[in-house]
């Protein structure tokens, strides 16, 4: 049995010590203590009736070890990305509170102590049974436990979980169909089933949304944070200079209205890109950078970095985040950055969560390139007030609840009943036809849907069947009346869409502000 743990001492220990990245992640571990503690307990008294099964899991952080040449270690105090060490801190905090029996590697040779194969002999692979139920790891942390364990990962596959930022989509994941239609990337084609890529943000119902935490304010924090805003106060969002690169104009139509501050890490003298009239603090320690967020009333960016937390913080303490649209959007198709990455999902925005999931007014997304509606939007910005705001699913409680659902249930999930069938239009992925509906698209629930018997449920009369690896089947082609179905269970996607095929979708409902169960899920 599972037992919530809210002391964390033991918790800290075993992340250890000797890295800048780990150091960040204990501090955060711990200034969020008393949260997650008291997330722990109403959590508790909501699954009372449930028991939970304690699980042996092993966290192993690939992109920390010096074998995969760990570039984030030394980048935590100089404005490197710190996203990654939030989600993974946040992921350690939320499985050692859930109570289960946890290994902690940061290096390969604790990686082959916990899977039981003596250091020296990585060659050698793993023989009997995986000591562990669970692996949580990342794309370099499976590549390095591949060449540990060699032929017998396929065996231990399906316990693997892999945090994985932006998400893979099936097409990319696929092997063999990966290598045939051009989809393969340099992170691999790993045969697993979409869902056990676990992502920063809900970006895609192909994956699972494993997310972080943002902090949550009291009562007493709430009403301070109303009194002392600044109504002429803005934050830019971006700690590294070159996020300001060709950011003039902008910051000077800003600063008309505006005091500007800004967190850039800076060596000794103010960088270039940061004009004079930007008060510059510094890269902040988190907790700094909430208090100065408390007071502004504007956080801002200018298009990178793409999909972090800070934009969370920055609206659960009181920001409107202004941000530009992507017009055309990128994806890897179109943009250096996500260029490689196992996804053609197109980011229409700096931060596409906060622009669909919160929006107006915390959330104001525009086109930066029209002069007059941005300073207009700076206008309406000082006019209007509004509220602290944390969507439940980046709660302490809220990632509790979705954390444990996945470790007790994610194999046969959700249930049928909490199907609804539905066809997309032509060139409509499933993502979007679900969406229209003010549902979800569930990959879990294809399995029933992927049947002749389904196309005449929906009134499409096939004059064939076939059975073929596509990513977009089970599909209906009007052209010639064709039914397609899938071959390779794989292969099941909510992404994609073509003009030729009416998508069948598996939709199931989300419970508002967790979007990654269903009503009746828990
Ligand atoms: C994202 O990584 P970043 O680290 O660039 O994301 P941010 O949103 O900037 O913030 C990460 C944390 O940095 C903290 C802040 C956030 O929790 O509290 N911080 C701080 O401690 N002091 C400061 O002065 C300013 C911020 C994303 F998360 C990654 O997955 C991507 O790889 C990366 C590139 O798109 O963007």
């Amino acid at each position: 049995t599972a037992v919530f743990q809210s002391e964390i001492g033991t918790l800290l220990e075993q992340v250890g010590t000797g890295k800048e990245s780990l150091s960040f992640m204990k501090r955060r571990i711990r200034r969020m203590a008393a949260q997650w503690a008291s997330a722990a307990r109403r959590l508790d008294d909501k699954l009372r009736a449930h028991w939970r099964e304690q699980k042996r899991i092993l966290v192993h952080v690939g992109f920390l070890t010096e074998e995969s040449g760990d570039v984030f270690s030394p980048k935590v105090l100089k404005g490197g990305p710190l996203g990654e060490m939030v989600q993974w801190a946040d992921i350690l905090t939320a499985l050692h509170v859930l109570g289960h029996n946890l290994k902690i590697s940061v290096s390969l040779k604790e990686l082959h102590g916990f899977l039981g194969v003596p250091p020296g002999r990585g060659s050698c692979p793993l023989t009997g049974p995986l000591p562990f139920d669970l692996i949580y790891t990342d794309y370099h942390g499976l590549q390095q436990m591949k060449q540990h364990m060699g032929l017998s990962l396929r065996k231990h596959k399906c316990h693997i979980r892999v945090i994985d930022t932006f998400g893979t989509e099936p097409a990319y994941n696929h092997e063999e169909y990966a290598t045939l239609h051009g989809y393969r990337t340099n992170w691999g084609y790993w045969n697993l089933h979409g869902q056990q890529y676990m992502t920063m943000f809900p970006h895609t119902p192909d994956n699972s949304f494993m997310g972080f935490v943002a902090e949550e304010l009291n009562e007493t924090e709430r009403l301070n944070i109303q009194r002392n805003k600044v109504n002429n106060m803005a934050v830019v969002y971006g700690k590294e200079a070159s996020m300001w690169k060709g950011k003039e104009k902008f910051l000077t139509i800003l600063h008309r209205y505006m005091d500007i501050h800004g967190t850039v890490y800076f060596e000794t003298q103010r960088p270039p890109e940061v004009p004079a009239f930007v008060k510059n603090h510094g890269l902040l320690p988190q907790q700094e950078l909430q208090q100065l967020l408390r007071k502004a009333k504007l956080f801002i960016g200018f298009g990178f970095p793409y999909e972090g937390p800070a934009p969370l913080e920055a609206i659960a303490n009181g920001c409107i985040f202004l941000q530009p649209k992507f017009n055309p959007p990128h994806s890897s198709l179109n943009h250096e950055f996500f260029r490689g990455k196992p996804t053609s999902r197109k980011v229409s925005s700096q931060h596409p969560y906060a622009e669909q999931y919160i929006g107006r007014p915390h959330v104001i997304t525009i086109d930066f390139n029209n002069s007059e509606e941005f300073d207009a939007t700076i206008r309406e910005i000082m006019r209007i007030n509004v509220e602290p705001l944390l969507p439940y699913e980046y709660t302490c409680e809220g990632m509790l609840e979705r954390v444990h659902a996945y470790v007790q249930n994610q194999v046969a999930w959700p249930p049928l009943s909490a199907l609804r069938l539905l066809a997309s239009s032509e060139g409509q992925s499933c993502v979007t036809a679900c969406q229209s509906a003010g549902l979800i698209c569930e990959p879990a629930l294809y399995r029933f849907i992927n049947i002749k018997e389904a196309f005449g449920g929906l009134d499409f009369q096939c004059e064939g069947v076939e059975f073929e690896m596509n990513h977009l089947f089970p599909a209906f082609s009007a052209e010639h009346a064709e039914c397609g179905l899938q071959q390779d269970p794989l292969l099941f996607s909510c992404a994609g869409s073509s003009a030729k095929y009416q998508r069948l979708c598996p939709c199931r409902d989300y419970r508002n502000g967790q979007v990654a169960l269903c009503r009746d899920c828990l």
